[in-house]
């Protein structure tokens, strides 16, 4: 499978988180609304209000909707705007986290919890102690350890924390200074909370030095991702407005990462998010792009590629526009 496929057409959709449990994948993507809020730089325009569940016995056969897995009239802390999800299994059950600006807008990450893969989810009273921003992605470890990865700029708020404190100014460091990072946390034991303060996850350059705040090309944005890969630690995100997935590579999951390359060119659309798994022996790399809803970039549809690997670990670059 090397042409791209779109997964449904009675929904839009976007930022697909895949994963595979119980044999099948399942997709946990935003659902996207045409809310009529004018666009804007905050992305005010991205005005999600529940979540769907997907599952698929193959990439190329039926995809099932599974219905409303969460609404946003059932989260008691709930302001506004469901983006980009994520969940995770553990111990007989599966985890489903969303990002949410709660009653003063400001982002945080809910938890809400389930006993199928499909949900539905019962969110838990509070977002998780200490959150901020959004865009969670977990990683299971293997090992009994799950991490959560999280944090996006400019609407996603990332820039208005240093240390995990929120500031005063708000703003993205100076061009010459060092980026802004996505942030990782081991969860708790039950998965509802961090279980240590969030670190910075460091993107190095080829020299060793953490990649620069005005290196638009390479520098976090959002949309982070782990997965790994011949024993290697491999983080993927958006460097949204250069509208590009890239990877760096690194030997745990806290980092630091090397800067490796791109994974997908832009698409058509605004925002580029995606995931990487791995199924019956082959790699797939689930995105989004606008091109069904005639470039809207709030109005999104989630699809598959079959991603593959040069024999050094580095991954073949795939083209965004192409079919
Ligand atoms: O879907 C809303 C936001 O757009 C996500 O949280 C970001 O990653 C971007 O895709």
């Amino acid at each position: 499978m090397k042409k791209k496929r779109y997964l449904v057409d009675h929904l839009f959709t976007a930022d697909p988180s895949a994963h595979v449990f119980n044999g099948k994948i399942y997709i946990y993507p935003s659902h996207d609304i045409d809310a009529g809020i004018p666009e804007n730089d905050l992305g005010d325009h991205f005005d999600m209000r529940d979540y769907h569940v997907f599952s698929m016995d193959s990439v190329d056969g039926p995809v099932t909707d599974h219905g409303v897995a969460l609404d946003v009239k059932n989260v008691p802390w709930a302001g506004r705007q469901m983006w980009a999800p994520d969940a995770a299994y553990k111990n007989g059950k599966y985890y489903f986290y969303f990002p949410l600006k709660d009653k003063n807008d400001i982002f945080r990450i809910g938890v809400a919890v389930g006993e199928n893969p499909e949900g539905p989810f019962i969110p838990l009273e509070n977002p998780i102690k200490g959150s901020f921003s959004i865009d969670p992605a977990v990683l299971d470890d293997g090992d009994g350890n799950f991490y959560i990865y999280f944090g996006g700029l400019w609407g996603g708020q990332l820039q208005r924390y240093r240390n995990n404190k929120a500031i005063e100014c708000g703003n993205e460091p100076k061009d010459d200074e060092p980026a802004l990072c996505a942030r990782v946390a081991k969860l708790t034991d039950n998965m509802t909370e961090f279980a240590e303060e969030p670190r910075d996850v460091i993107i190095l350059d080829e020299n060793g030095t953490p990649l620069k705040a005005g290196d638009h090309e390479r520098r976090y944005f959002e949309g982070p991702w782990m997965h790994k890969y011949n024993g290697k630690y491999y983080f993927s995100y958006s460097t949204g407005n250069t509208h590009l997935l890239c990877y760096a590579i690194g030997d745990n999951p806290y980092g630091p990462f090397t800067y490796k390359g791109v994974i997908l060119t832009p698409v058509v659309g605004w925002t580029t998010h995606h995931s990487i798994v791995e199924f019956n022996g082959k790699w797939y790399l689930f995105h989004h792009d606008s091109k069904p809803s005639g470039g809207k970039t709030w109005l999104r549809s989630i699809k598959v590629v079959e991603l593959e690997y040069n024999n050094d670990g580095t991954i073949k670059t795939i083209d965004g526009l192409a079919e």
